[in-house]
Protein backbone atom coordinates (compact mmCIF):
# COMPACT_ATOMS: atom_id res chain seq x y z
CA UNK A 1 0.00 0.00 0.00
CA UNK A 2 1.54 3.66 -0.81
CA UNK A 3 1.30 6.19 1.59
CA UNK A 4 -1.92 7.80 -0.37
CA UNK A 5 -3.66 4.67 0.02
CA UNK A 6 -2.75 4.44 3.71
CA UNK A 7 -3.84 7.86 4.07
CA UNK A 8 -7.23 6.88 2.58
CA UNK A 9 -7.07 3.82 4.90
CA UNK A 10 -6.97 5.97 8.09
CA UNK A 11 -9.37 8.68 6.92
CA UNK A 12 -11.87 5.57 6.29
CA UNK A 13 -11.51 3.99 9.25
CA UNK A 14 -12.43 7.71 11.21
CA UNK A 15 -15.35 7.50 8.83
CA UNK A 16 -16.55 3.71 9.19
CA UNK A 17 -15.50 4.39 13.25
CA UNK A 18 -13.04 1.55 13.72
CA UNK A 19 -10.75 2.19 16.07
CA UNK A 20 -9.04 -0.74 15.53
CA UNK A 21 -8.47 -0.03 11.63
CA UNK A 22 -7.43 3.50 12.85
CA UNK A 23 -4.89 1.83 15.50
CA UNK A 24 -3.72 -0.38 12.83
CA UNK A 25 -3.74 2.04 9.70
CA UNK A 26 -2.33 5.12 11.74
CA UNK A 27 0.89 2.14 13.04
CA UNK A 28 1.11 1.38 9.40
CA UNK A 29 1.50 5.11 7.93
CA UNK A 30 4.23 6.19 10.83
CA UNK A 31 6.09 2.91 9.53
CA UNK A 32 6.05 4.07 5.96
CA UNK A 33 7.24 7.17 7.05
CA UNK A 34 4.75 9.18 6.88
CA UNK A 35 5.07 12.78 9.51
CA UNK A 36 2.72 12.32 12.29
CA UNK A 37 1.23 15.72 11.59
CA UNK A 38 0.65 14.49 8.20
CA UNK A 39 -1.34 11.78 9.39
CA UNK A 40 -3.20 14.07 12.23
CA UNK A 41 -4.24 16.41 8.98
CA UNK A 42 -4.82 14.35 5.85
CA UNK A 43 -5.94 11.20 7.96
CA UNK A 44 -7.71 11.77 10.86
CA UNK A 45 -9.20 15.72 11.04
CA UNK A 46 -9.53 14.76 6.76
CA UNK A 47 -11.94 11.72 8.15
CA UNK A 48 -13.47 13.93 11.01
CA UNK A 49 -14.46 16.56 8.17
CA UNK A 50 -16.41 13.67 5.89
CA UNK A 51 -18.45 12.22 9.13
CA UNK A 52 -19.33 16.07 10.20
CA UNK A 53 -20.61 17.13 7.00
CA UNK A 54 -22.56 13.61 6.68
CA UNK A 55 -24.03 14.05 9.75
CA UNK A 56 -24.66 17.66 8.66
CA UNK A 57 -27.01 16.13 5.98
CA UNK A 58 -28.63 14.09 8.27
CA UNK A 59 -27.04 10.96 6.60
CA UNK A 60 -25.10 10.20 9.49
CA UNK A 61 -26.28 9.83 13.33
CA UNK A 62 -25.19 11.14 16.79
CA UNK A 63 -23.58 7.53 17.43
CA UNK A 64 -21.96 7.88 13.86
CA UNK A 65 -20.17 11.11 15.96
CA UNK A 66 -19.12 9.44 18.84
CA UNK A 67 -17.58 6.19 17.20
CA UNK A 68 -15.65 8.59 14.73
CA UNK A 69 -14.16 11.00 18.05
CA UNK A 70 -13.13 7.60 19.86
CA UNK A 71 -11.26 6.11 16.40
CA UNK A 72 -9.57 9.35 16.16
CA UNK A 73 -8.33 9.22 19.96
CA UNK A 74 -7.67 5.96 19.91
CA UNK A 75 -5.38 6.49 16.69
CA UNK A 76 -3.75 9.65 18.46
CA UNK A 77 -2.45 7.42 20.86
CA UNK A 78 -0.55 5.95 18.44
CA UNK A 79 1.05 9.18 16.48
CA UNK A 80 1.11 11.76 19.51
CA UNK A 81 4.98 10.41 20.75
CA UNK A 82 5.91 10.98 17.59
CA UNK A 83 4.34 14.51 16.77
CA UNK A 84 5.71 15.24 20.30
CA UNK A 85 9.59 14.20 19.13
CA UNK A 86 9.08 16.58 16.11
CA UNK A 87 8.59 19.39 18.65
CA UNK A 88 11.50 18.37 21.30
CA UNK A 89 14.03 19.99 19.12
CA UNK A 90 12.69 23.11 20.43
CA UNK A 91 12.23 22.46 23.64
CA UNK A 92 12.68 25.13 26.42
CA UNK A 93 11.98 24.69 30.22
CA UNK A 94 9.11 26.97 31.39
CA UNK A 95 8.54 27.77 28.11
CA UNK A 96 5.20 30.09 29.25
CA UNK A 97 2.10 28.97 31.69
CA UNK A 98 -1.27 27.94 29.50
CA UNK A 99 -4.51 28.21 31.01
CA UNK A 100 -6.50 26.08 28.51
CA UNK A 101 -10.28 24.99 27.92
CA UNK A 102 -13.04 23.94 26.05
CA UNK A 103 -15.51 26.88 26.58
CA UNK A 104 -18.91 26.45 27.93
CA UNK A 105 -21.62 24.56 26.47
CA UNK A 106 -18.89 22.92 24.23
CA UNK A 107 -17.67 19.61 25.07
CA UNK A 108 -15.65 19.12 21.88
CA UNK A 109 -12.21 18.09 24.01
CA UNK A 110 -10.21 15.82 21.45
CA UNK A 111 -8.66 18.60 19.40
CA UNK A 112 -8.04 20.67 22.89
CA UNK A 113 -6.44 17.20 23.89
CA UNK A 114 -3.77 17.06 21.54
CA UNK A 115 -3.02 21.01 21.85
CA UNK A 116 -2.39 20.58 25.29
CA UNK A 117 -0.24 17.50 25.01
CA UNK A 118 1.65 19.66 22.30
CA UNK A 119 2.58 22.60 24.34
CA UNK A 120 3.22 20.54 27.33
CA UNK A 121 5.62 18.50 25.32
CA UNK A 122 6.98 21.89 23.92
CA UNK A 123 7.81 22.59 27.74
CA UNK A 124 4.56 25.29 28.40
CA UNK A 125 3.18 24.69 31.80
CA UNK A 126 -0.67 23.58 31.03
CA UNK A 127 -3.56 24.05 33.01
CA UNK A 128 -6.70 22.04 31.29
CA UNK A 129 -9.85 22.85 32.93
CA UNK A 130 -11.31 20.70 30.74
CA UNK A 131 -14.56 21.12 28.99
CA UNK A 132 -17.86 23.27 29.08
CA UNK A 133 -15.95 25.66 30.91
CA UNK A 134 -17.36 28.65 32.02
CA UNK A 135 -15.54 32.15 30.83
CA UNK A 136 -15.37 33.44 34.53
CA UNK A 137 -13.47 30.19 35.72
CA UNK A 138 -10.98 30.30 32.91
CA UNK A 139 -10.15 33.92 33.96
CA UNK A 140 -10.28 33.43 37.80
CA UNK A 141 -7.52 30.41 36.85
CA UNK A 142 -5.80 32.65 35.01
CA UNK A 143 -5.03 35.07 37.44
CA UNK A 144 -4.45 32.02 40.00
CA UNK A 145 -1.65 30.82 38.09
CA UNK A 146 -0.80 33.80 36.58
CA UNK A 147 -0.86 32.78 32.89
CA UNK A 148 1.04 34.00 29.93
CA UNK A 149 -1.54 32.55 27.48
CA UNK A 150 -5.08 31.91 28.07
CA UNK A 151 -6.25 29.23 25.48
CA UNK A 152 -9.92 28.55 24.27
CA UNK A 153 -11.31 25.99 21.73
CA UNK A 154 -14.58 25.82 20.63
CA UNK A 155 -16.01 23.29 17.98
CA UNK A 156 -19.37 24.56 17.77
CA UNK A 157 -21.14 28.01 16.19
CA UNK A 158 -23.27 28.26 19.19
CA UNK A 159 -20.18 28.00 21.77
CA UNK A 160 -17.96 30.62 19.96
CA UNK A 161 -19.81 33.30 20.72
CA UNK A 162 -17.95 32.27 24.68
CA UNK A 163 -14.90 33.36 23.35
CA UNK A 164 -15.37 36.47 22.00
CA UNK A 165 -17.12 37.54 25.65
CA UNK A 166 -14.10 36.11 27.52
CA UNK A 167 -12.22 38.79 25.65
CA UNK A 168 -14.76 41.42 26.17
CA UNK A 169 -14.76 40.32 29.77
CA UNK A 170 -11.14 40.74 30.31
CA UNK A 171 -11.43 44.08 29.03
CA UNK A 172 -14.55 45.09 31.44
CA UNK A 173 -12.28 43.98 34.33
CA UNK A 174 -9.09 45.85 33.22
CA UNK A 175 -7.08 42.68 32.72
CA UNK A 176 -6.96 42.75 28.56
CA UNK A 177 -2.88 43.26 28.80
CA UNK A 178 -2.77 41.03 31.27
CA UNK A 179 -3.20 37.77 29.55
CA UNK A 180 -2.69 36.76 25.52
CA UNK A 181 -5.72 34.99 24.45
CA UNK A 182 -5.20 32.18 21.60
CA UNK A 183 -8.56 30.76 20.20
CA UNK A 184 -9.41 27.60 18.17
CA UNK A 185 -11.23 24.91 16.97
CA UNK A 186 -12.17 23.45 13.46
CA UNK A 187 -14.51 26.41 12.78
CA UNK A 188 -12.34 29.28 14.12
CA UNK A 189 -10.41 30.95 11.46
CA UNK A 190 -8.28 34.17 11.40
CA UNK A 191 -11.02 36.60 10.51
CA UNK A 192 -12.82 35.56 13.65
CA UNK A 193 -10.17 35.52 15.84
CA UNK A 194 -9.58 39.30 14.86
CA UNK A 195 -12.81 40.04 15.08
CA UNK A 196 -13.35 39.66 18.86
CA UNK A 197 -10.21 40.90 19.64
CA UNK A 198 -8.40 37.71 20.03
CA UNK A 199 -4.28 37.16 20.25
CA UNK A 200 -4.67 34.28 17.25
CA UNK A 201 -6.05 31.32 15.94
CA UNK A 202 -3.94 28.10 14.73
CA UNK A 203 -5.43 25.53 12.14
CA UNK A 204 -3.80 22.42 14.11
CA UNK A 205 -1.59 21.79 17.32
CA UNK A 206 1.64 22.28 15.95
CA UNK A 207 0.86 25.69 14.26
CA UNK A 208 -0.71 26.43 17.96
CA UNK A 209 2.68 25.73 19.67
CA UNK A 210 4.67 28.13 17.14
CA UNK A 211 1.74 30.62 18.12
CA UNK A 212 1.96 30.40 21.69
CA UNK A 213 5.59 30.55 21.43
CA UNK A 214 5.73 33.90 19.67
CA UNK A 215 2.81 35.02 22.07
CA UNK A 216 4.70 34.79 25.00
CA UNK A 217 7.88 36.07 23.28
CA UNK A 218 5.62 39.38 22.52
CA UNK A 219 4.23 39.10 26.01
CA UNK A 220 7.63 39.16 27.46
CA UNK A 221 8.84 42.13 25.47
CA UNK A 222 5.84 44.35 26.02
CA UNK A 223 6.46 43.67 30.02
CA UNK A 224 10.23 44.43 29.46
CA UNK A 225 9.32 47.77 27.63
CA UNK A 226 6.88 48.56 30.15
CA UNK A 227 9.09 48.36 32.89
CO1 LIG B 1 -19.69 17.18 17.21
N1 LIG B 1 -19.99 18.60 15.92
N2 LIG B 1 -21.38 17.59 18.09
N3 LIG B 1 -19.27 15.67 18.33
N4 LIG B 1 -18.27 16.79 16.00
C1 LIG B 1 -18.91 18.93 15.01
C2 LIG B 1 -17.99 19.98 15.62
C3 LIG B 1 -19.68 19.49 13.74
C4 LIG B 1 -18.86 20.49 12.93
C5 LIG B 1 -20.18 18.34 12.84
C6 LIG B 1 -21.00 18.88 11.70
O1 LIG B 1 -22.20 19.00 11.82
N5 LIG B 1 -20.41 19.21 10.57
C7 LIG B 1 -20.97 20.09 14.42
C8 LIG B 1 -20.88 21.58 14.78
C9 LIG B 1 -21.67 22.42 13.80
C10 LIG B 1 -21.51 23.85 14.10
O2 LIG B 1 -21.77 24.32 15.17
N6 LIG B 1 -21.05 24.55 13.09
C11 LIG B 1 -21.14 19.21 15.63
C12 LIG B 1 -22.35 19.07 16.37
C13 LIG B 1 -23.57 19.75 15.79
C14 LIG B 1 -22.43 18.33 17.58
C15 LIG B 1 -23.65 18.17 18.49
C16 LIG B 1 -24.51 19.45 18.69
C17 LIG B 1 -24.50 17.01 17.93
C18 LIG B 1 -25.81 16.78 18.65
O3 LIG B 1 -25.84 16.48 19.82
N7 LIG B 1 -26.89 16.95 17.92
C19 LIG B 1 -22.99 17.71 19.81
C20 LIG B 1 -22.60 18.91 20.69
C21 LIG B 1 -22.20 18.51 22.07
C22 LIG B 1 -21.66 19.72 22.82
O4 LIG B 1 -20.52 20.09 22.65
N8 LIG B 1 -22.52 20.35 23.63
C23 LIG B 1 -21.76 17.04 19.29
C24 LIG B 1 -21.12 15.99 19.94
C25 LIG B 1 -20.01 15.32 19.46
C26 LIG B 1 -19.42 14.06 20.10
C27 LIG B 1 -19.45 14.13 21.65
C28 LIG B 1 -20.23 12.87 19.65
C29 LIG B 1 -17.98 14.00 19.45
C30 LIG B 1 -16.87 14.71 20.29
C31 LIG B 1 -16.09 13.76 21.17
C32 LIG B 1 -15.01 14.51 21.93
O5 LIG B 1 -14.54 15.58 21.57
N9 LIG B 1 -14.64 13.93 23.04
C33 LIG B 1 -18.19 14.86 18.20
C34 LIG B 1 -17.30 14.84 17.08
C35 LIG B 1 -16.24 13.73 17.07
C36 LIG B 1 -17.38 15.79 16.03
C37 LIG B 1 -16.53 15.88 14.74
C38 LIG B 1 -17.02 14.82 13.75
C39 LIG B 1 -15.01 15.75 14.91
C40 LIG B 1 -14.39 16.69 15.95
C41 LIG B 1 -12.94 16.30 16.19
O6 LIG B 1 -12.62 15.68 17.20
N10 LIG B 1 -12.07 16.58 15.20
C42 LIG B 1 -16.86 17.38 14.25
C43 LIG B 1 -16.70 17.59 12.76
C44 LIG B 1 -15.40 18.30 12.42
O7 LIG B 1 -14.71 18.83 13.25
N11 LIG B 1 -15.09 18.38 11.17
C45 LIG B 1 -18.12 17.66 14.98
C46 LIG B 1 -10.65 16.16 15.24
C47 LIG B 1 -9.80 17.19 16.02
C48 LIG B 1 -8.35 16.71 16.06
O8 LIG B 1 -9.87 18.41 15.33
O9 LIG B 1 -11.12 19.60 17.19
O10 LIG B 1 -10.68 20.74 14.96
P1 LIG B 1 -10.23 19.82 16.02
O11 LIG B 1 -8.85 20.33 16.64
C49 LIG B 1 -7.73 20.70 15.85
C50 LIG B 1 -7.74 22.17 15.38
O12 LIG B 1 -9.03 22.73 15.28
C51 LIG B 1 -6.85 22.88 16.37
O13 LIG B 1 -5.88 21.90 16.69
C52 LIG B 1 -6.53 20.62 16.78
C53 LIG B 1 -5.54 19.53 16.48
O14 LIG B 1 -4.89 19.69 15.25
N12 LIG B 1 -7.41 23.39 17.63
C54 LIG B 1 -6.84 24.45 18.28
C55 LIG B 1 -8.41 22.93 18.41
N13 LIG B 1 -8.52 23.65 19.52
C56 LIG B 1 -7.56 24.58 19.49
C57 LIG B 1 -7.20 25.58 20.40
C58 LIG B 1 -6.14 26.43 20.08
C59 LIG B 1 -5.46 26.29 18.87
C60 LIG B 1 -5.78 25.30 17.97
O15 LIG B 1 -5.74 27.42 20.89
C61 LIG B 1 -6.19 27.48 22.21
Amino acid sequence: MNQQELLEKIKEAVMDGDDDLAVEAAGQALQSGIPALSILNDGLMAGADVVGKKFETGEYFLPQLMLTGRAIKAAMAVIEPDLKSGLAGAQAAEAGVVVLATVQTDIHDIGKNIVGSMLTASGFVVFDLGVDVPIKTIIAKAQEVKADIIGCSALLTTSMPFMRDLVDLLGAMGQRQAFKVMVGGASVTPEFSERIGADGTAPNAVQAVQLARRLVSQRRAEAGGAA
